[in-house]
């Protein structure tokens, strides 16, 4: 254990550009000539050239792609290396020989689904470690934001027995005989416990039983929420237009390599300040109008409008005052107009769409039992929900940021499938 300990990372070697270091990682390519053998060496820093005189050490001829190997040499300046920096190994400390590699451009090319049952190694990938790094960021900054916010961590339970975004898309399991679901938000918890604490946070994954398989929709994803006593709309727009903005600032400042690799218009991410586009219901329905789609007041916006809305800006946007109907039954709805509600969605620009999803919450116990009732719910199946509303209830609200969504926009991905490491969708809970 000596040995691995003394080890470089490969940064670091490429940052020091000369002595004698320890290098440890897998091999990233291979190319054998004559007299010598070039290896890339991978950590989870980067990639260095290895340099193996052949005679000395035969055993590098042997290596496959991914073999693990520990070895040392002189660093020396060479401006045809990757990095500038390549390694003249003296020599090969540890190796574990790996076998063919699996993952070959054949194979991905015979099948659409390779990769994904292959994800185990896969995310070892250059292109899914600048994922994996760009996520670490996202979510160290959800809880930088939160906490430098005044806002209190708090853990809600997996299991419940309520729906709260709708009976259709609930994950039923057996729970000892007795049918209880996943959850598919914490936010009815935060809402108990804002009675406490007054600003919470959470950050865990909800579960939604989404039939279609689309671009954006999984069946497990992390959602980062948050619930505010004494606050309206007003104050949970705010606070999530800050918050998405802050995690994209934290990325911009910590994941130029990454992003820069991954391809991503830098420009897109800077653009992205508060305060956001605000417009309304209303104006949504007219632009689309506008733009030839069938839409009309009081219909959804689905992946299509949102698409068509995202393209006209160049910013993220605050849609607010969704139709009653569309939005779930605990939002309050705007005095100064009924048939609308005082919620909002974040959408982000160039046709991604919703991220976060919002409002103000009804705070009233009877205005709530008539619209559990309104919407063909049964109050008994609320009741701990329904008693929140009396014992000194208070007007408050709160928002829940789809992360996955938000490192899909922040990455510049296609499909929500290729920011998680481990996806599950409908058709997919494998790896
Ligand atoms: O259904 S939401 O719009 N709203 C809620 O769940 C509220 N109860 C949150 C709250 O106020 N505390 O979902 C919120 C966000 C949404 O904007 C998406 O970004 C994300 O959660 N979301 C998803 N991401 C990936 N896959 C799926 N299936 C998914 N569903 C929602």
């Amino acid at each position: 254990m000596e040995l691995f300990k003394r080890a470089t990372s490969v940064a670091e070697a490429i940052k020091l550009g000369e002595g004698r270091v320890t290098l440890r990682g897998w091999v990233y390519r291979k190319r054998a000539l004559r007299e010598k053998v070039f290896i890339l060496l991978r950590d989870s820093t980067g990639v260095i050239q290895l340099v193996l005189p052949r005679d000395k050490f035969r055993v590098a001829g042997d290596l496959n792609i991914e073999s693990s190997i520990v070895v040392t040499g002189v660093l020396v300046r060479d401006s045809r290396a990757p990095g500038s920096v390549e390694l003249h190994v003296e020599s090969v400390d540890w190796a574990c020989a790996g076998e063919p590699y699996p993952i070959n451009e054949d194979a991905v090319k015979a099948d659409s689904e390779y990769l994904l049952d292959m994800r185990h190694l896969w995310v070892r990938g250059r292109k899914m470690q600048a994922i994996l790094k760009v996520r670490h960021t996202v979510f160290g900054a959800v809880h930088e934001y939160f906490r430098s916010r005044g806002f209190y961590e708090v853990q809600a339970p997996m299991f419940v027995t309520a729906a709260v975004e709708g009976g259709a898309t609930l994950f039923r399991v057996d729970y000892f005989g007795r049918h209880v679901y996943l959850t598919q938000s914490s936010q009815f918890y935060l809402e108990a416990l804002i009675y406490s604490l007054e600003r919470v946070y959470t950050m865990a994954p909800s579960f939604r039983a989404e039939p279609s398989r689309t671009r954006r929709h999984l069946t497990e994803f992390w959602h980062a929420e948050a619930e505010m006593a004494w606050a309206g709309v007003e104050d949970a727009v705010r606070v999530s237009e800050e918050l998405v903005g802050h995690v994209i600032e934290r990325v911009l400042g910590e994941r130029q390599d990454e992003l820069k690799m991954l391809g991503r218009a830098m420009e897109s991410l800077e653009r992205a300040r508060p305060p956001f586009y605000r417009i309304s219901y209303d104006e949504a329905v007219e632009i689309l109008q506008r733009r030839g789609l069938a839409i009309k007041w009081g219909d959804d916006l689905g992946a299509d409008e949102e698409r068509a809305l995202t393209l006209e800006f160049d910013r993220p946007v605050v849609l607010y005052g969704f139709p009653e109907r569309v939005k779930a039954f605990y939002h309050r709805n705007d005095p100064r107009r009924p048939e609308a509600t005082l919620s909002f969605d974040v959408l982000m620009p160039e046709g991604y769409g919703e991220v976060v999803g919002g409002g103000e919450r009804i705070y009233d116990a009877r205005e709530l039992v008539e619209k559990i009732v309104r919407f063909g719910m049964n109050p008994e199946d609320y009741q701990w929900y329904i008693d929140l509303r009396r014992y000194g209830s208070v007007p408050h609200a709160g928002f829940g940021l789809g992360v996955d969504r938000l490192v899909m926009w922040i990455v510049g991905a296609d499909h929500i499938r290729d920011v998680v490491p481990f996806p599950r969708d409908v058709r997919r809970v494998r790896p």
